[in-house]
C-alpha cells in the first residue's frame, strides 16, 4: 500500500477522533428535566408546609420511582396487588361478566370509559383520579403502607428490559414476556385516530417472576384488537400476563428529550396534544403503553397489567411537574371535549363538567380534579 493512500485511509478515522464531542443532547435534556422537577418539588413542599388542614406535610403521599423503593417496599406493593386481585369486586356480573376481583373493578372503569377519557378534556383528570382510587384501595383495603410507585421511562430508554421493575426477580413486577417466534403484527383500533399496526418485538409470551402464570391472571379483554376475548372482550378470559418489550419504540419516543419537549409545552392545550404526538415518534403516553406490547396494546383493558399504574403515575408526575412551574396559571385550565379524539364530536368540557368513573366512584366535577394537592389529592413525586 502506498503511503499516500494509507494516510488517505486514515483521514476519516482521524476526523472522528479529533472531532470535539458535542454536548450529549440526552444529558442536556435530563438536566433540564431535573431543574423543572426541583422547582415543582420546592413549590409543593413550601405550600403543604404552611397548611394546617387538607393536604399537609403530614399526610402527603410521597410517590417514588420503583428503583428507589427498598426490596421489602417493592414486595409489599406486590402483596397488595395480590390482595386486590383476590378480593371480590363490586362490578355487577350482569354488566361485565368477566370481572372477577376488586383489581378488575379498575380495569372495568377503564374499559367502560375508554371512548370518553382519552385524547380529550378528561384524560389527565380521569387518569389522575383512577390512580388515586387504586392506590387508596391498596392502602385501605389491602393494608399497603406506601404510595403508588412510578416508572421513569428515561432511566433505561435504550432498553427498558434493564429496568429493575422488569428484571423478573422476586422484587420486580415480572419480566419481559417469553420470546414467541412467528407472531402476527397487532393492529389496534383506538377510539378516534386511524388503526395502528405494531410488529412483534422481543417477547410476546407469559412473563415470569412475581406476576407469572401461577401467581397472577388477566381476566378481561382483549377488546381493542382482534381476536377479541369472549363477549367482545367483556367475558371471563383468564390467561397469563404477557409482555413484548420493544427497544425501538422506547428509543423513538421515551428519551429524556421527549420528556423535556413535553415539559416545555407553553399551554395546557399544547401539553395535551404533545402527550400523544411528538416529532419523530409517538407521544410519551402512547409510547409507554405500546413498548410493552400485547396487553398494553389493548387500550380498553390495559390496566390488567399493574405496570399500567406505574406508567400512568409517571405521566401524572410529568403533568404535576409541568403544573408546578406555574401552579396558579396551570390549574383551573380546561381544554378539549368529552369524547376521545372528539369522535363523535361533542361539547367542550368546562370546570363544572362531571368526570365519569363508572362503578369505582361517583362522577366528580372537573374543577375538583385539577391540582395534585387539592380536592381529593395529596401527592408529591420525589
Ligand atoms: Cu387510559
Amino acid at each position: 500500500m502506498k503511503v499516500s493512500s494509507f494516510i488517505a485511509g486514515l483521514l476519516p478515522l482521524a476526523s472522528l477522533v479529533l472531532a470535539t464531542p458535542g454536548p450529549d443532547p440526552e444529558k442536556a435534556a435530563t438536566k433540564k428535566i431535573n431543574e423543572f422537577e426541583k422547582r415543582y418539588q420546592k413549590y409543593i413542599e413550601d405550600t403543604v408546609k404552611k397548611r394546617k388542614t387538607g393536604c399537609t406535610k403530614k399526610n402527603i403521599r410521597r410517590r417514588k420511582e420503583w428503583s428507589k423503593l427498598t426490596k421489602p417496599e417493592r414486595k409489599s406493593y406486590l402483596s397488595a396487588i395480590y390482595c386486590l386481585s383476590a378480593k371480590p369486586g363490586i362490578t355487577p356480573q350482569s354488566v361485565i361478566p368477566g370481572a372477577r376481583s376488586r383489581f378488575d373493578d379498575f380495569v372495568v372503569s377503564h374499559i367502560q370509559l375508554t371512548p370518553f377519557v382519552h385524547a380529550n378534556g378528561f384524560f389527565l383528570a380521569y387518569h389522575r383520579y383512577l390512580i388515586w382510587l387504586f392506590e387508596t384501595a391498596l392502602r385501605e383495603e389491602c393494608g399497603y403502607k406506601g404510595a403508588q410507585p412510578y416508572w421513569d421511562w428515561t432511566l433505561h430508554w435504550q432498553d427498558q428490559s434493564q429496568h429493575p421493575v422488569f428484571d423478573g426477580s422476586p422484587s420486580s413486577l415480572g419480566s419481559n414476556g417469553q420470546y414467541v417466534p412467528d407472531r402476527d403484527p397487532i393492529t389496534i383500533y383506538l377510539p378516534g385516530p386511524r388503526p395502528v399496526t405494531f410488529p412483534p418485538a422481543t417477547g410476546g409470551g407469559c412473563v415470569s417472576g412475581p406476576l407469572g402464570p401461577e401467581k397472577f391472571k388477566v381476566n378481561l379483554g382483549p377488546i381493542g384488537y382482534s381476536p377479541q376475548g369472549p363477549d367482545g372482550g367483556y367475558g371471563y378470559n383468564p390467561r397469563c400476563l404477557t409482555r413484548d418489550l420493544s427497544p425501538r419504540l422506547s428509543q423513538d419516543s421515551l428519551r429524556p428529550r421527549n420528556v423535556s419537549f413535553l415539559l416545555e409545552s407553553e399551554s395546557y392545550a399544547r401539553f395535551n396534544v404533545n402527550l400523544d404526538r411528538a416529532p419523530g415518534g409517538n407521544g410519551v403516553h402512547g409510547a409507554g403503553h405500546f413498548l410493552m406490547g400485547t396487553v398494553q396494546l389493548d387500550t380498553y383493558a390495559s390496566p390488567s397489567d399493574p405496570m399500567f399504574y406505574l406508567h400512568h403515575s409517571n405521566l401524572d408526575r410529568v403533568f404535576a411537574i409541568w403544573q408546578g412551574q406555574d401552579q396558579e396559571g396551570r390549574t383551573g385550565v380546561v381544554w378539549g371535549t368529552r369524547t376521545s379524539g372528539n369522535v363523535p364530536p361533542s361539547a367542550n368540557v368546562t370546570l363544572d363538567t362531571p368526570v365519569p368513573f363508572g362503578f369505582v366512584s361517583p362522577d366528580i366535577p372537573l374543577r375538583e380534579l385539577q391540582s395534585s394537592i387539592d380536592g381529593p389529592f395529596c401527592v408529591i413525586y420525589e
